[in-house]
This record gives structure tokens, C-alpha cells and sequence, in this order.
């Protein structure tokens, strides 16, 4: 019998490339490989695709059957169990807590409502009676996502590279990040369409384009609110859509009248011609904004993002062809994000109201949030200090919160003080290890995902093949989880209806008229969509316009317009640099991979990016191992020097992610070589969003070798 090849989508990232699985004899995927017949990522794909997720899968070290801890909490001694064991202890645990503390003081964590998992999760802890779950959005699209709610632009993805003439990218860096979007600018560049840069750094899209701005870290926002102010000094920008859509122009106008280029050039330490440029640039329409983590994850994040997507709107580029599409999506669909909304799975709101950070950052956590989750730097205190109340028991899946959030060393003392613990990996981690109980989970070559994918418009569909060993979905174990809980009367409302993932998928399909047949045939589901849908059901935010002034804001005591936030913090004599985290590689995902061969060969090391004059100013040779101390951080880190001149005199860039799997339990070197060990979250966070700094924070350095003496 010769092998098989189904049509499938890559879930390993929110890029969703269409995929080619290779299925063996066995019904196990022998080959992932990009699909080029696919209508939006035509061919576009990347390494943690076809190699990262299949050998992940298949890795020796995956975990296949629950494990109960026996020694101490983080001893690595465990106990295999059957999966009956351990849905009975975990739901004895959450049991107890329940009974002792009330529903509240459980929590879930998970990544976001981008997978199936998010909303499994969310609608778990509701059901146990606790608005609390955990994302890691504040430190990823959360700052876009507020702001982008508060404007009503629904803008998402969705950005027209292939029909723009001109795209503005602030903070992104597609060539490590997005082989769609990287292809796409190729293209666009090919046809001689314009392209402007905002980074620091030289990327790859940096040398390409027409105008790079290397700005100050964290000072984007001045460049936006200028580029508004050259718009409306030289009347370029769109009187009709202005006049018939947007809500507070004038006061908009009023607040950029002082805002020239020259300021911002002052403050950016760009020039003012340049400034001048890009605004001329963008004003020759159509013009589409893509924004990035770079300016996103940042405590004025919200402010940066909301004076680009004030840009979006008074250009009059929203939903047009070339320019930013709103999120299109099938009449009958249902996504993630309106699941956790629709009021047939919400708590009463009174309870939904003390929802942990509602009451600092109403915006983001609680019922008026994105995502309705809770504010996760307030759940790590809350787990140590029981202020506001206390947290006592947490179910965390398919995130690594103990690498991945900052002050790595609290994270870890928060999740060892709770009284209960259960984690869902795919193979042991900083976070598993020091649970009470690990669950097997399936990885996402083996779960079938149904979901609208922002930037198609499209339907993306990712096959399944049967789970190793013991593994289990999300939904499967939330539904085990539930009968118990049903069982032992500590449930608060069955919000559950699904026992399976298909009925899942046929909810969400809704009465869409694409049916899961078309989908597992085809990979995907095109659907027909009107631009300016707007038209017709205007914006969904108060005054159903486009709210360049935002009410909700307002409401709030927030700064009801876009407006410059300067960076929470600058350099010292004795915190000479700045230091940026985050910046993607090729080979890894966040913490993923770092126990794949391949990608160790290809990138060893935590590397910290080093200008050549900077590294002469601090004797440090490439390749040489560096300290770096965060200004008011909680530790160091050890990171490898690359000298470069792509980064800025006295801007250290680096990734994040980093553990080493063959390290000793339970850190796995997550306090030594991960720099969310040196990273503070309890720094000062955006109003908004609640975000705090993960780049442009003052630190210093040393080599190593001179520890001693620092
Ligand atoms: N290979 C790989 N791809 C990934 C991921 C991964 O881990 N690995 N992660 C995925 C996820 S979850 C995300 S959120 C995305 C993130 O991907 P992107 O949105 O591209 O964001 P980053 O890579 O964090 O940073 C992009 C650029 O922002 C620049 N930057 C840093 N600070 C500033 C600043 O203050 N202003 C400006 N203008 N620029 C700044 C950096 O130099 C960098 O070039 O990538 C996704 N894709
Ligand atoms: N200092 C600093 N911290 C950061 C960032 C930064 O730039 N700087 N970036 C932030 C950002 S943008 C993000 S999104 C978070 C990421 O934070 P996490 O979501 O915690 O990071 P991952 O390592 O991607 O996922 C952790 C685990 O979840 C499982 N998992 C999650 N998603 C998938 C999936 O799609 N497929 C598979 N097979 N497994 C999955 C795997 O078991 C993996 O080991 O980190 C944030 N933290
Ligand atoms: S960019 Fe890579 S990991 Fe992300 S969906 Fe595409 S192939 Fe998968
Ligand atoms: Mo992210």
C-alpha cells in the first residue's frame, strides 16, 4: 500500500500555512510539507512546520501517560497513573479548594482563544464557577487587541500586501515570523510597490525598504502621531470617509496640532525628512499598516497602536482593496473570541465583575475584556500574597508560563505555593515540573481544528491523526474533568455542550454551510465577502463609528484619544543600555524545540545581538558569554554574544523561550539562560492593557568570565 496525502493546515503558529500531511501505513504522518495549492499561503511555509511539529510528535522523550507526582514538589519523581487516577485527584483538588476558598480561587492558564483549547479552558473554569484563565496576550497581540476594540476598526490581520501600494510595518519582522506576509512584501517589492520600516533593528524587510526608520525603542508613537499631524497639515487624508465615519476628528486634530515631525524627530532621534517621507509615502493610497510585537507587549503599547490605526482610518485604507480588511468571516460562523462572549456560556456578571485585574484594567480583564480572561501579573500575586483574594489551584495547558512570563523565579515560587497544580504538555517542562499531576496532551498534528483564519478570508482546516500513547485533547479532558466535578456537586452551571471535538467543530461551523466533509477534503473554505461591510451595520463600538475619540475610554478616566506615552524608563550611568527581548528566530517558537537536534545545531545558544562599539566599550569578543541585569529586575541572565551592527550602539537584542531540556529538573536552566529571569512583572503596566515592558529596558553587562569582579 503506498502512502497517503491529505490536504491539512499548520497550527504550530497563527500564520496557518496551508500543509501537505504524508500519511503512512500506520496512519502516522511520515512528512509534513507546504501545500502550494493553497489559496492563501501558496506555498509559503517554514522549518517548525516540517520539522519541528512532526518530531515533536514523535519525540522519544513525549509524554504519553499521566504522571502523578511521589517526592517533593519538583523532585522529578513521578509516578505513571491511569487517566482515571488522575482526573479523580485533580477533581478531588479542585474540589477542595472550591469548598475551602470558593470558585474563585481557581484559575486556568492556556495561550489565548486562538486555538480550540483557549475557549475549552475559558468555558471550563466558568462552569467550575470562575471567570479567572490566564493568557499570555498582554505579553503578545494584546496592546493591537485593545486597541484596535476600542477604535472599532476590527482590523485583525487582514492586511492587502498583494494589492498595496505601500506597506507601513512598525515593529514586525516577517522574515523570522510570517513566511505569508514575508513572501507577500517579496512580491509587492517585485512590483515596485513602497515599503517603510520602523525598527531599530536592520531586518531583512529593513534593507529592503524605501524608508527605514531606526527610532528609539518604544518612542513609535511620536512617529505615528506625526505622520497623522503631516496628513492633516497637507490635507491628504480621506475628507469623505473622515466626515461620514469617524467619531472626534476634530479633537484628534486638536491633539496632533503640535505634533510636527520635528518633535517627533527629537524625541524618535530620527530625521524630520524622514518622518516626512513615510507620511507622503503612506498618503499615495492605497496604504496598508502592519503591525508587530515590537511595539506591541509594551506599557504604552495601546497608545503606540492607536495612533497607527488612527492612521488606518483617516486615510480611508479600512476595507478597502490594498489597504487593512476587516476580519471577514462567513454569515453563521462562529469564532473563538464571540463564543466567550455569547451570553449562553457567561457567568452572571456580578462574578464576572471580580474577574482578577477587572477592577485595575477594565479594558483587558473581566467582562468588557477581549477575551474576558484575568490579568496574569495580578494572578501571580494573588497566588502569593492572596490579594485580592486567594488563588489556590490552577490548570495550565499548552503554555510554559515558567520560561515565558517574566520574573521567572516568582512564577515558579507562585505555581510551587498552590495547594493544587495539574499541567497538559507534550513532554516535560519548567512549568510541568513542578506540578502534582501531568497530563499527556495531544499535539496539534493530532487534533482536528476548525477555525476562521483572520487573514484569509478563509476557513482553516487541520486534519488529525490518532494520538500516541495516552494523549488527550483539551476537550476531552475538560470533559472528564466535568463529570467529576458534576459528580461531586462542585459544579456552578453546565456550560459544556460538546463531549467531543466534531460537535465542537459543528458548533463553531454553525449554520455557515461548510460543512467538516468540504473541509476534510479540501484543507480549506473560501467564502465570498463584501468590503465596506460597514455600510451596512456601521462600527461596533458606542457611537458606531470609527472612535479616533474612543467613548469607552472616556468612560474609563482613560486618555479618550491616541497620545504620546513616553517610555516608562531611559537609561543611567549605571544602566548605560537598553535591552530588547523577544526577537523570533527561525529554528523555535517561544520555548518549543529546544529538545530537537536540528534547531540546537542551527542556533546553540541564547544569543544577545551586541553592536560593534558597544561590545568594544564592555571588551567583549563574539561568541563570548554575557551577564545582563534589568534595572529594578530580579535577577541575571546568561546569554552569548553576536557583535553586529543590524542593532543599534547600546541596544542589546535578544530572543526569549530558552531552557535546555537536558539541564537538571525542575528550572532546566529556565533561571539562568532565560531572560525572563531577569525581567520584572510587576513594572508599570499600560493602563489599557495592562501590559508591562518586555523591550527598551535599561540594563547593563558584563562577560562572564569577569562575574567576579561585577
Ligand atoms: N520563528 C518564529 N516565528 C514566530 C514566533 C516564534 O517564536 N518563532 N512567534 C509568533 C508569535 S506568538 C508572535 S507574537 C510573532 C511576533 O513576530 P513580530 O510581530 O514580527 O514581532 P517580533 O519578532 O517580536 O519583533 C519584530 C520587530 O520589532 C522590532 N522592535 C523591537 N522593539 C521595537 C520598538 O520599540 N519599535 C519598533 N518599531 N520595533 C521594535 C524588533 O527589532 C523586531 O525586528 O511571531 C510569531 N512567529
Ligand atoms: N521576555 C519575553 N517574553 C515573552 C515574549 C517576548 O517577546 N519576550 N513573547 C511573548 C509571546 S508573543 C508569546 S505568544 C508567549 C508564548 O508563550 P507560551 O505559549 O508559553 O510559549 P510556547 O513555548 O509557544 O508554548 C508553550 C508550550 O505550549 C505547548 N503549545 C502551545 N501552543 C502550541 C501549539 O500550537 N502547538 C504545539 N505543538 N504545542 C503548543 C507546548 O507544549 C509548548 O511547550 O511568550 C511571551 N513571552
Ligand atoms: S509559519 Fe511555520 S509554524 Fe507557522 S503555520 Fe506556517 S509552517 Fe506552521
Ligand atoms: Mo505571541
Amino acid at each position: 500500500m503506498s502512502n497517503r496525502i491529505i490536504p491539512s493546515t499548520c497550527w504550530e503558529c497563527g500564520t496557518l500555512c496551508g500543509a501537505l500531511l504524508t500519511l503512512d501505513n500506520a496512519g502516522r504522518v511520515a512528512k509534513v510539507a507546504p501545500n502550494p495549492d493553497h489559496p492563501t499561503s501558496k506555498g509559503a511555509f517554514c522549518v517548525k512546520g516540517i520539522r519541528g511539529l512532526p518530531e515533536w510528535t514523535d519525540h522519544p522523550e513525549r509524554l504519553l501517560h499521566p504522571l502523578r507526582r511521589v517526592g517533593e514538589r519538583g523532585s522529578g519523581q513521578w509516578q505513571r497513573i491511569s487517566w482515571d487516577d488522575a482526573l479523580d485527584e485533580i477533581a478531588d483538588g479542585l474540589a477542595a479548594v472550591r469548598a475551602k476558598h470558593g470558585p474563585l480561587a481557581l484559575v486556568g492558564a492556556v495561550s489565548g482563544a486562538f486555538f480550540s483549547r483557549g475557549a475549552i479552558v475559558a468555558l471550563l473554569l466558568r462552569l467550575l464557577g470562575s471567570p479567572n484563565w490566564m493568557i499570555n496576550q498582554d505579553l503578545c497581540g494584546g496592546c493591537r487587541a485593545v486597541s484596535d476594540r476600542l477604535t472599532g476598526l476590527n482590523i485583525g490581520r487582514g492586511e492587502d500586501i498583494e494589492n498595496t501600494r505601500c506597506s507601513l510595518l512598525v515593529g514586525r519582522n516577517p522574515h523570522a515570523a510570517d513566511p505569508i506576509q514575508w513572501a507577500a512584501l517579496k512580491r509587492a517589492k517585485a512590483r515596485s510597490a513602497r515599503l517603510i520600516v520602523l525598527d531599530p533593528y536592520r531586518t531583512p524587510a529593513a534593507e529592503m525598504a524605501d524608508v527605514w526608520l531606526s527610532a528609539r525603542p518604544g518612542t513609535d508613537g511620536a512617529i505615528g502621531l506625526a505622520m497623522l499631524h503631516a496628513m492633516i497639515r497637507d490635507r491628504t487624508y480621506d475628507t469623505d470617509f473622515v466626515a461620514r465615519w469617524c467619531h472626534g476628528f476634530e479633537a484628534l486634530v486638536a491633539r496632533v496640532a503640535e505634533c510636527t515631525p520635528a518633535w517627533a524627530a527629537s524625541i524618535a532621534d530620527v530625521a524630520a525628512a524622514d518622518i516626512e517621507r513615510a507620511a507622503a509615502l503612506y498618503a499615495e493610497a492605497p496604504a496598508t499598516f502592519v503591525g508587530g510585537h515590537g511595539i506591541d507587549a509594551a506599557s504604552n503599547g495601546v497608545q503606540t497602536f492607536r495612533a497607527f490605526h488612527a492612521l488606518v482610518a483617516i486615510s480611508g485604507n479600512l476595507d478597502r482593496p490594498g489597504g487593512n480588511r476587516r476580519v471577514k468571516k462567513p454569515p453563521g460562523f462562529r469564532t473563538y473570541v464571540e463564543l466567550l462572549h455569547d451570553k449562553h456560556f457567561r457567568l452572571p456578571e456580578a462574578t464576572e465583575r471580580r474577574t482578577i485585574g477587572a477592577d485595575r484594567f477594565p479594558l483587558w480583564a473581566g467582562p468588557e475584556g477581549w477575551q474576558t480572561a484575568c490579568h496574569n501579573a495580578s494572578v501571580i500575586e494573588a497566588m502569593l500574597t492572596d490579594v485580592p483574594y486567594p488563588v489556590r489551584a490552577a490548570y495550565i495547558s499548552g503554555v510554559n508560563i515558567a520560561v515565558t512570563y517574566p520574573d521567572a523565579r516568582r512564577t515558579l515560587a507562585a505555581l510551587r505555593s498552590l495547594d493544587l497544580l495539574a499541567v497538559a504538555a507534550h513532554s516535560m517542562n519548567p512549568t510541568a515540573a513542578v506540578a502534582d499531576l501531568v497530563l499527556p496532551k495531544t499535539t496539534t498534528l493530532e487534533e482536528e481544528e476548525v477555525t476562521l483564519d483572520p487573514s484569509g478570508p478563509n476557513i482553516a482546516y487541520t486534519a488529525a491523526v490518532p494520538a500516541r500513547g495516552e494523549a488527550r485533547s483539551d476537550l476531552e479532558i475538560a470533559v472528564g474533568l466535568l463529570d467529576r466535578m458534576r459528580a461531586r456537586g462542585a459544579i456552578t452551571a453546565d456550560l459544556l455542550p460538546w463531549r467531543r471535538q466534531t460537535e465542537f467543530n459543528a458548533h463553531l461551523l454553525g449554520n455557515s454551510g461548510i460543512s467538516l466533509e468540504k473541509l476534510r477534503r479540501d484543507g480549506w473554505a473560501q467564502f465570498p465577502y463584501e468590503l465596506r461591510d460597514f455600510e451596512q451595520r456601521g462600527f461596533a463600538t458606542p457611537t458606531g463609528k470609527v472612535e479616533l475619540y474612543a467613548e469607552a475610554a472616556a468612560r474609563h478616566g482613560l486618555d479618550p484619544l491616541p497620545g504620546y506615552v513616553a517610555p516608562r524608563s531611559a537609561a543611567s550611568d549605571d544602566f548605560p543600555l537598553l535591552l530588547q527581548t523577544g526577537f523570533r528566530e527561525k529554528t523555535y517558537h517561544h520555548s518549543r524545540f529546544r529538545d530537537q537536534a536540528w534547531a540546537r545545531k542551527v542556533s546553540p545558544d541564547p544569543e544577545v545581538r551586541i553592536h560593534p562599539t558597544t561590545a568594544a566599550a564592555h571588551g567583549v569578543a563574539e561568541g563570548d558569554w554575557v551577564v545582563v541585569a534589568v534595572r529594578d529586575g530580579p535577577g541575571a541572565c546568561r546569554l552569548r554574544a553576536t557583535i553586529t551592527d543590524r542593532t543599534q550602539p547600546g541596544l542589546l537584542t535578544t530572543g526569549m523561550g530558552w531552557w535546555l531540556p537536558e539541564a537538571p529538573a525542575p528550572d532546566y536552566a529556565a533561571l539562568e539562560i532565560n531572560v525572563n529571569a531577569a525581567l520584572s512583572y510587576r513594572a508599570a503596566a499600560d493602563a489599557m492593557s495592562g501590559s508591562v515592558d518586555i523591550g527598551g529596558l535599561p540594563c547593563r553587562l558584563w562577560r562572564l568570565a569577569d562575574t567576579a569582579d561585577a
